[in-house]
């Protein structure tokens, strides 16, 4: 909480720490209510660092020390100065052993950082700088150490006691306690650390690493989970496969160890050999869990191992460096979620959400390049920028070095940095060393913030045989950037010709023609003109295949061109987005004017698309599915709420109308017969039947709400009884009202599912749907102490039911500024990240535009705000 003005914290302050600590030994007593640390740490001065005036200052927040020793003298209040940030030693010698003290309390831990309590057990969250309020510590990420940790507690209570690497002791204790000591003999910054308590049961397995090292897998849940953890130790065991054989990366302790918890603020914590997860992102069942459920527990799961090397053997050296570890993870998962399912269907979601969020960041007050400058609060910089850019960033470095030298470059990357803490100066330079490429202008996706635009015309001369591209780009300015540079954009591009196939893609200049397919252009500098040769006919061009880059493209295609593409193109990512690009013209001209023809061709097009049946079903489902409102209002200079949300239904429902007995069709055809299987085509399949039924039921179709009726009754797996529970919920009346209760008596203490009953009721665009919002905000399972039914109730309803969150009244910001100031005192780190909705006010009309201004005033009007809401809302008014 802060009194004064927060000072944000800049990279170019960024000094090696004074002092290293080699050894740490732990020993909790916990006890829910007060838990005492005793720490001892082995200090000395780094060789590296200049001196300063000879204190040592350590982290510390909500602590109580009742004592401090300096090699095993007691301390005297004389010697050493407490205050809100930490503990000052004076005057300390170069080497020393430091004990301290401490209690905690866990059960008022609200904020879910440090220890915390979570139902009935007792687990930690140390990401960012969580450590310091466990014990005094130099909690920064460029100081490693090696960590024993005792843990000692009440047997029936707590009868699993867990922390990082391998358990080396156990005893039990007179008093009805017991006490387990665990060793991690990998050197790691405090952020890594984890400790878990409570009574927990496990699903056990076996994975044997390519050098041969037998490795046990251990995934710990609540005794009432147990049949729900197997996706999840599947999905391990392929990430851990998949790791060694793309990366060349094993595993290197003898357990791996996942708890699921239910009070989580993020997605999961890759702590070394004890993952810390929100349960959402380990429990599956096909009872309780969606595919979309099943299919981000395996890229999260993987995510978090995929870290053991990209994060935790090397780190970052300070938090500017977040990316480092985050975008390289992130990149990782993606390419590993591609490589067990369909790279093209993986790869369309992941740009989905990337021009969802990333984008408007990016084009927004909060904007910040992939490696900020300065930060007031880390919380506040777990973005789509860190994260999803990020993993854009080494996903074209990948692209321009190529398959076998970026392999070479990550090997190089491995060894060079293996135990350290770096920067991503240092993973650019394992690029640059491997490739022997210059990436100086490369850089600047790291040290520019905003999205690239690219101006594309293609023209074609029939006498001369050629095809020249012409390619501008142009970066808009962001917050303290007024001026950008050019980027370094790799473009991928191919050339179709009139019979749909792709022609070699020939620049004027190359003695010889290359075999038809992609080709990858570099841009490095403002404009660009590429010729390309031995073209007897004018081909329609194929631009940024596969995505090459996170830009916005401005071409001159017209709509044949499009849905050429859409019914030809190699590359199924241009397939999709030829698509979309018809669609999303086509929702802006009717937002424009509700008269806008809807043309023959296009619904021809898309009903040509539907019956295609050799095409992979879950692509197909993308290719129909229309971008949502939230990612068309970003295409717009003042965002026209209402009329998206008229438009959005026009053309759904002239869609289902028309495609009707097609979509009746695929409904029927692909029907679940046998037991809830997850493969990609299973996923494609279900996909692609509740696409159809929604536009059947959204067109007002009878037989189509008959089989919806049927489907929520019938369905025996989650993914088809949510399907059709939302398109009841979103048709209102007593028949919705009689599924909703009918599921929630049904899934009374299945707190995933009913996370879901509540997001289901959040987005349906009902005009009373904030009322309802309200009303369940007191229904008795409803707390604001679980993240996860704080963003399944008010997140979704911001962030989902656009029209209704942006009602012209301005109800919706009162309702959510009210949440957010009710919110922060509690949870900091979940109060600010509520706001986003709000921060792009500017877009809007002047009346909104008046009104979330006001809401955003009154919040930056709230006493005492945590730092981490007082950096987005002051940033978002400045
Ligand atoms: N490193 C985690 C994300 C994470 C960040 C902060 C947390 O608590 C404040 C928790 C998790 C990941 O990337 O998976
Ligand atoms: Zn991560």
């Amino acid at each position: 909480m802060y009194r004064e003005t927060p000072h944000p914290i800049h990279l170019k302050d960024y000094r090696p720490p004074e002092f290293l600590i080699d050894r740490v030994e732990l020993r909790f007593e916990l006890d829910p209510e007060c838990t005492r640390v005793e720490s001892r740490l082995a200090l000395r001065r780094n060789p590296a660092a200049t001196r300063g005036d000879g204190d040592l200052r350590l982290h510390g927040e909500h602590l109580k020390l009742t004592q401090a020793a300096i090699d095993g003298h007691v301390l005297t209040p004389a010697e050493y100065r407490v205050d809100g940030e930490g503990l000052t030693l004076h005057r300390v010698p170069d080497r020393f052993s430091l004990e301290t003290w401490v209690e905690i309390h866990p059960s008022l831990n609200t904020a879910l950082e440090g220890l915390y309590q979570s139902g009935d057990l007792l687990c930690t969250q140390c990401e960012a700088e969580g450590f310091r309020r466990i014990t005094y510590f130099l909690d920064r990420p460029d100081v490693m150490a090696r960590y024993t940790t005792t843990l000692i507690a009440d047997r029936t209570r707590f009868p699993v006691l867990l922390s990082n690497g391998n358990p080396i002791a156990h005893a039990e204790l007179p008093d009805g306690r017991h006490s387990v000591t665990w060793d991690d003999p990998f050197p790691k910054p405090s952020y890594l650390f984890a400790l878990v308590a409570g009574d927990l049961s496990v699903i056990e397995d076996g994975f044997v690493t390519a050098s041969g090292r037998d490795v046990k897998l251990r995934i710990f849940v609540e005794p009432h989970n147990l049949d729900k953890g197997d996706h999840a130790m599947r999905s391990l065991k392929k990430a851990m496969r998949w790791d060694e054989e793309r990366f060349g990366r094993e595993y290197d302790l003898d357990i791996y160890m996942i708890v699921a918890v239910s009070h989580f603020n993020m997605g999961a914590m890759e702590n070394k050999g004890l993952n810390v997860f929100n349960d959402k992102f380990v429990l599956a069942h096909p009872d309780t869990a969606t595919d979309v459920d099943f299919d981000g527990i395996e890229s999260v799961i993987a995510h978090e191992y995929f870290h053991n090397w990209t994060g935790n053997r090397i780190t970052c050296r300070d938090w500017f460096q977040l990316s480092l570890k985050e975008g390289f993870t992130v990149y990782r998962d993606q390419e590993f979620s591609s490589d067990v399912g369909s790279r093209a269907v993986k790869r369309i979601r992941d740009v989905r959400t990337l021009r969802a969020h990333q984008f408007p960041e990016d084009a927004g007050p909060l904007a910040h390049p992939v490696r900020p400058d300065s930060y007031i609060e880390i919380n506040n910089f777990y973005t789509n920028t860190v994260y999803d850019k990020g993993a854009e960033v080494v996903r074209m470095q990948a692209a321009l070095l190529g398959p076998e030298t970026f392999r070479r470059a990550t090997d190089l990357y491995f060894e060079r940095h293996d135990g350290q803490a770096v920067t991503t100066e240092d993973f650019v330079r394992c690029m640059e060393d491997a490739s022997g490429r210059d990436l100086t202008r490369f850089r600047r996706w790291y040290e520019q913030a905003g999205t690239p635009e690219l101006h594309i015309r293609g023209e074609y001369d029939a006498t001369a045989g050629t095809y020249s591209l012409s390619v501008r780009q142009q970066t808009p300015a962001t917050p303290g950037q007024p001026v950008k540079q050019p980027f370094h954009i790799p473009l991928a591009i191919g050339l179709l010709g009139a019979d749909g196939h792709d022609l070699p893609v020939w620049p004027a200049g190359e003695s010889e023609p290359p075999a038809p397919g992609t080709r990858l252009l570099e841009l490095t500098e403002p404009e660009h003109s590429f010729t390309f040769t031995g073209l007897n006919e004018r081909p329609v061009p194929s631009l940024l295949r596969g995505f090459s880059a996170p830009v916005r493209v401005h071409d001159d295609l017209s709509d044949a061109d499009r849905m050429f593409l859409m019914a030809h193109d190699s590359d199924g990512f241009n397939r999709w987005d030829a698509a979309q690009t018809l669609h999303e013209r086509l929702l802006l001209a009717l937002t424009a004017d509700a008269a806008h023809p809807i043309p023959e061709d296009y619904i021809a097009a898309c009903r040509r698309a539907l019956r295609d049946t050799t095409a992979d079903r879950a692509l197909l489902a993308e290719v129909l599915t229309l971008p949502s409102e939230t990612y068309l209002s970003d295409q717009m200079t003042v965002i026209d709420v209402d009329g998206l949300y008229r438009a959005h239904r026009q053309l759904t429902r002239r869609l289902g109308e028309r495609l009707r007995a097609d979509l009746l069709a695929v409904h029927h055809d692909n029907a679940e017969t046998g037991p809830y299987v997850f493969s990609p085509e299973a996923v494609g399949r279900r996909a692609l039947k509740n696409l159809a039924l929604a536009y059947l039921v959204r067109a007002g179709d009878e037989e189509g709400l008959a089989l919806c009726r049927a489907q929520f009754e019938a369905a025996h797996n989650m993914t088809d009884v949510m399907a059709a529970l939302r398109l009841l919920a979103e048709q209102g009346g007593a028949e919705a009202d009689a599924a909703l209760d009918t599921f929630h008596r049904r899934w009374a203490g299945e707190s995933l599912v009913l996370d879901k009953w509540f997001s289901v009721q959040a987005s349906a665009p009902r005009p009373d749907a904030l009322e309802r919002v309200m009303m369940l905000l007191k229904h008795p399972d409803y707390s604001a102490r679980n993240p996860n039914r704080v963003r399944a109730l008010v997140s979704t309803f911001s962030n989902v039911n656009q029209v209704r969150f942006h009602a012209a009244d301005g109800a919706g910001y009162h309702f959510l500024v009210d949440r957010v100031l009710e919110l922060d005192p509690v949870n900091p780190l979940l109060a600010a990240r509520l706001l986003k909705p709000l921060v792009r006010w500017r877009r809007f009309d002047p009346e909104r535009q008046t009104l979330m201004r006001a809401e955003l005033e009154r919040v930056l009007g709230g006493r005492d705000l945590s730092s981490d809401v007082f950096e987005v809302v002051s940033k978002a008014l400045a």
